[in-house]
């Protein structure tokens, strides 16, 4: 059959990921198993004839059984044998063996006949697909409660071949790539079909869990099954088995690994500005563009200097977004100097999906960027500086956008304040990324919904000179990832700033960000209750490299999380001070 050869070479130790498939299975094709009647001519009974029985309720209406010393045996190909037979309360108990080895002692003992019962016990089933012999022999051997006359009883056989999943590889498949953000933190586990199978037992294994039966999937043809909910950096061992309609379990299938991997971002969501359709050279044409765009827009700004741009309940598409692009000297100017920055928005991109923002330079403005009730888009390359509060907003049910590669600098001259080029007087507002909503924003209290701004992806950006933290992330909101950033907060202001990046949200994937810190954290993770429910759970921290400078004042830390260890603190976080102080603020304990 060559059975393991044909894949073993796409198997390897640790990580696999396979990506040959297998044939699709026909539908509805019932599971098979060759039976061999008692009758059958392959059988060869000792060592003279057993006597015949004629039964509706016995396999084919008939079977044969014997109470003096005989055996019946049969050569078989395949995977596995079935004896069927009755039990009953006259049954005594059989020798069977195994190519000629004894395997097992079969009590047939019932206290009332039971027909068509399955026998045998896993010792006897063959430790791979081959030829082989099993005999079951009568002994006058039997259970206390049977009766006088000891019996051996056979109605047939029945030869299982499970040598299309027992020890073949399956597949272990991540999401696809353009879903891994969605679809995170699962595997989709699938293995060849056995025809002799009525169901598949999944067994998992993991660092520190055994192998334990997780799933348990019926029909012959249904042959995949997706586990979620695996943890980040884990890696889980597999294997499949076949059952039979009578119960027999067959041996397991190669065992794959997989481990899930941190969050990536999505590259393809990345990309140049589309050629122009327009090109626009002043505030009221750009915002005349904007007004006017259908999906495939690409509107140029020009060199030049803009006034606030404003998109309103516009809608792209993911194959056809509306793109907004300019270099660095199309300037984004709603003030002409910082001293009174109030209450106005470089780009403010509102009830709209599928919009790109992409390269130029918003500054001199309350806030740079903000997305309310925005979904599906992107806030790429862009300069953003001199701000009176935050640098870019994902607010109000903003969700699955991507804010990457911006560069911003210079938030939080706050208009209280009026002194040009004077930051770090008051900057409580003044974050480089803000998702979400605090719940003191609430105007709603205390009936208001979430503010569910999920899913954004933060990745690429480089934030300096702010004067809240660089990044942060609201109660309320869910499942955003910030991978790859980089945040210098060299300022030590404290006021109510205490960390470089701040997660209050769930679910968070904070991955690879270099964090240069001269607050008390590099790191913080806030639990906040909100009505009757904590945020600030499940939340992963790893790969980040902290750097703490200034004067050290005892506790520092490289990242904490206040009320209790609700999130996973990776050992894999760095954290480079001078004085050393520890990594992680107890009672969190890094996890390998
Ligand atoms: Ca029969």
């Amino acid at each position: 059959m060559g059975r393991r050869s044909k894949w073993a070479a796409a198997v390897v130790a640790g990580v696999v990921v396979l990506t040959v498939s297998f044939p699709a299975s026909p539908a509805l094709a019932a599971s098979t198993a060759e039976v061999v009647q008692e009758n059958s001519g392959r059988i060869t009974y000792g060592p003279d004839a057993w006597q015949e029985l004629t039964n509706p309720n016995d396999l084919g209406g008939t079977s044969r059984f014997r109470t003096t010393p005989g055996w019946a045996e049969i050569q078989f190909t395949g995977s596995a044998i079935e004896w069927i037979g009755r039990k009953s309360p006259g049954s005594g108990i059989a020798r069977v063996l195994l190519d000629g080895l004894e395997t097992e002692r079969v009590d047939r003992y019932a206290a009332s006949d039971q027909y068509q019962q399955q026998l045998l016990g896993p010792a006897s089933d063959p430790s791979g697909f081959g030829t082989h012999t099993l005999r079951i022999e009568w002994t006058s051997d039997a259970n206390a409660s049977t009766s006088a006359a000891r019996s051996v009883h056979l109605d047939a056989f029945k030869i299982l071949d499970f040598s299309a999943l027992e020890g073949q590889p399956i597949i272990l498949a991540s999401p696809a790539a353009s879903d891994t953000y969605a679809k995170r933190s699962s595997v989709t586990v699938s293995w060849p079909k056995s025809d002799s199978a009525v169901k598949y037992n999944v067994y998992r294994s993991s660092s520190d869990q055994p192998r334990a039966l997780v799933r348990v999937v019926g029909g012959s043809n249904n042959t995949a099954w997706t586990d979620s909910g695996l943890e980040f950096g884990r890696t889980y061992q597999y294997d499949v088995t076949a059952v039979s309609k009578d119960g027999t379990e067959s041996q397991p299938s190669l065992r794959g690994g997989y481990r899930q991997p941190y969050l990536q971002p999505r590259a393809a969501d990345v990309s140049a500005c589309p050629s122009p359709t327009v090109t626009v050279t002043d505030t009221a044409s750009a915002n005349a563009a904007i007004a006017a765009a259908q999906p495939g827009a690409s509107i140029l700004l020009a060199d030049g200097v803009y006034g606030p741009l404003v998109v309103n309940k516009k809608h792209g598409t993911a194959q056809d977004r509306i793109s907004i692009c300019g270099s660095r000297h199309a300037i984004v100017r709603p003030f002409p100097d910082t001293t009174n920055m109030v209450d106005g928005v470089g780009v403010r991109v509102q009830e709209s999906s599928f919009i790109t923002v992409n390269g130029f330079t918003v500054e001199n403005a309350q806030k740079g960027v903000a997305l309310t009730s925005t979904s599906d888009s992107r806030v790429y390359g862009l300069r953003v500086m001199n701000t009176s509060q935050g640098g870019i907003y994902a607010q109000i049910g903003s969700s699955d956008n991507l804010i990457a590669a911006n560069q911003i600098s210079h938030t939080g001259l706050d208009q209280s304040i009026p002194v040009s080029g004077v930051w770090h007087q008051d900057g409580r507002y003044g974050e480089g990324i803000y998702v979400g909503n605090s719940q003191g924003n609430d105007t709603c209290e205390p009936n208001c919904a979430p503010d569910a701004s999920d899913r954004n992806v933060i990745v690429w950006n480089t934030i300096t000179d702010v004067t809240a933290e660089g990044i942060e992330a609201k109660e309320q909101s869910t499942g955003g990832l910030i991978y790859d950033n980089t945040v210098t907060f060299s300022s030590t202001h404290q006021g109510a700033i205490y960390s470089a990046l701040q997660v209050k949200g769930d679910g968070y994937l904070v991955y690879g960000n270099s964090i240069t810190s001269g607050l008390k954290y590099g790191i913080r993770s806030v639990t906040t209750e909100v009505g009757d429910r904590d945020w600030g759970y499940d939340n992963v921290f790893a790969s980040n490299a902290i750097t703490l400078t200034g004067a050290i004042d005892a506790p520092e830390y490289g990242f904490l999380q206040n009320y209790g260890t609700a999130n996973v603190f990776g050992c894999d976080n760095t954290l480079t001070s001078s004085p050393s102080v520890p990594l992680a603020a107890p009672p969190t304990v890094c996890e390998p």
